[in-house]
């Protein structure tokens, strides 16, 4: 389909100037329809970028309005953010204020006696392997604060072994369910393996259990040229069914019609943090009313750069997540940003990735596996 660069507005009316805003996309059949949605949502008191007639990869022509709004107002309609408040939830935010301030307190004092001491020589040795290895200091001193004047304390390699034993507790892991039929969609940054574990899941569940499972792959990645190509290559070989969609309404529609399949994979276009168009299109798709619950899985790389962890969070886990699929296993021997980022975030893991080979290198998730990747790295340290 057509793209046409979305941004920042330079002509915000005075009510917004200053306000951060946000371009929200409405698809319809014709351009009254799109922006009657955009008004339903907003009322009628909003501003058009754009409106285009755009020919989708599904050889039709459809209006997409294109309108701002002030990001807490996307927020709100969105997501439902800003409900209007009671007096009980006021009296809940004052009593929760005080209760942050008391513990912004008492953590005051847990760092002035730590000042003091730190833990004792062999803790803080341990305590910094782990924090060379990637594991935040915010986590670890969860756990090393209570063990204050514990003989684990004094034993390096005991107080090695709890932490790895806390870490395992703390690690979750999502099951494989294969009884129930499912939408799985993958969403993730750019390059992440998302269409290639799609290929490889698809081969998976139609050929490698214990029996068939009726599989359908459906490409919702209009972005990317060569995208629907890449996701029918591997389709073909394995003579599933693929489709590719542009609408949400096509989306919805495509899911009722394969109500009889097992599993439907679903790839999405690969997007950074500041993708607003992307955002808001995949938000669109994961809205779509379907009968069946969309499982939302996010693809992060086992390489992934502790700069980049907290923005990856910030922006995927809107899709409200049900599960990570670690890829890329094989491209690094440092798995602590990986592990940092499961226990701050305590999402469950689904499949791991551990190369490139369709549909070999595919595991289910498991705790040992991440667990033995990182104790060799912790005791090469
Ligand atoms: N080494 C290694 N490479 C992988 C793995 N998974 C995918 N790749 C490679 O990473 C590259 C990108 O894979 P894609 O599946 O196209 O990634 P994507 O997330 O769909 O990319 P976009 O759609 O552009 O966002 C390809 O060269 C894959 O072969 C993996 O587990 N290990
Ligand atoms: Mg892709």
């Amino acid at each position: 389909m057509d793209a046409e660069g979305f941004g920042a507005d330079p002509s915000l009316d005075d009510e917004n100037k200053g306000k951060m805003m946000i371009n929200e996309t409405f698809v319809a059949s014709n351009p009254k329809n799109a922006y009657e949605q955009a008004v339903e949502k907003y009322g009628t008191d909003i501003r058009i970028v754009s409106a285009k007639q755009v020919k989708y990869s599904d050889d039709e022509l459809r209006s997409e309005v294109v309108i701002a709004v002030p990001k807490e107002l996307f927020m709100e309609r969105s997501f439902g953010t800003q409900v209007p408040k009671s007096e009980l939830e006021n009296e809940e935010e004052a009593l929760l204020g005080e209760i942050g301030e008391l513990k912004t307190q008492l953590e005051a004092m847990r760092d002035g006696l730590l000042e003091k001491g730190r833990f004792g020589d062999v803790a803080d040795d341990v305590k910094k392997l782990f924090m060379k290895k990637g594991i935040s200091e915010r986590w670890l001193d969860t756990i090393l604060i209570p063990l204050i004047g514990t003989p684990v304390m004094e034993d390096a390699q005991l107080l090695v072994s709890y932490l790895l034993e806390e870490i395992d507790e703390t690690l979750k892991v999502k099951e494989e369910e294969l009884d129930t039929s499912k939408i799985m969609m993958l969403v993730g940054p750019t390059g992440v393996g998302k269409t290639t574990t799609i290929a490889k899941l698809a081969a998976r569940y139609a050929y490698l259990l214990e029996r068939p499972y009726k599989v359908a792959l459906i490409n919702l990645d209009s972005y990317k040229v060569g995208a629907i190509e890449q996701l029918a290559h591997y389709a073909d070989i394995m003579q599933i069914e693929h489709y590719s969609i542009a609408s949400a309404d096509a989306f919805g529609k495509k899911i009722e019609e394969l109500g009889s399949h097992d599993i439907i994979l679903v790839d999405t276009a690969g997007m950074s943090p500041y993708d607003t168009q992307k955002f808001v299109k995949t938000i669109e798709f994961v809205n779509t009313k379907i009968p069946k619950k969309l499982e939302v899985a996010l693809v992060l790389a086992a390489t992934v750069k502790y700069e980049d962890m907290e923005d990856i969070y910030e922006n995927f886990s809107f899709l409200n997540l049900d599960s990570v699929i670690i890829s890329k296993f094989d491209e690094t021997k440092h798995f602590g940003t990986l592990m940092n980022f499961m226990l701050l975030y305590e999402l469950p893991m689904s499949y791991f990735s551990t190369g490139q080979e369709v549909p070999d290198d595919l595991l289910a998730a498991s705790k040992e596996y991440l667990l033995e990747q990182f104790i060799g790295d912790v005791h090469d340290g």
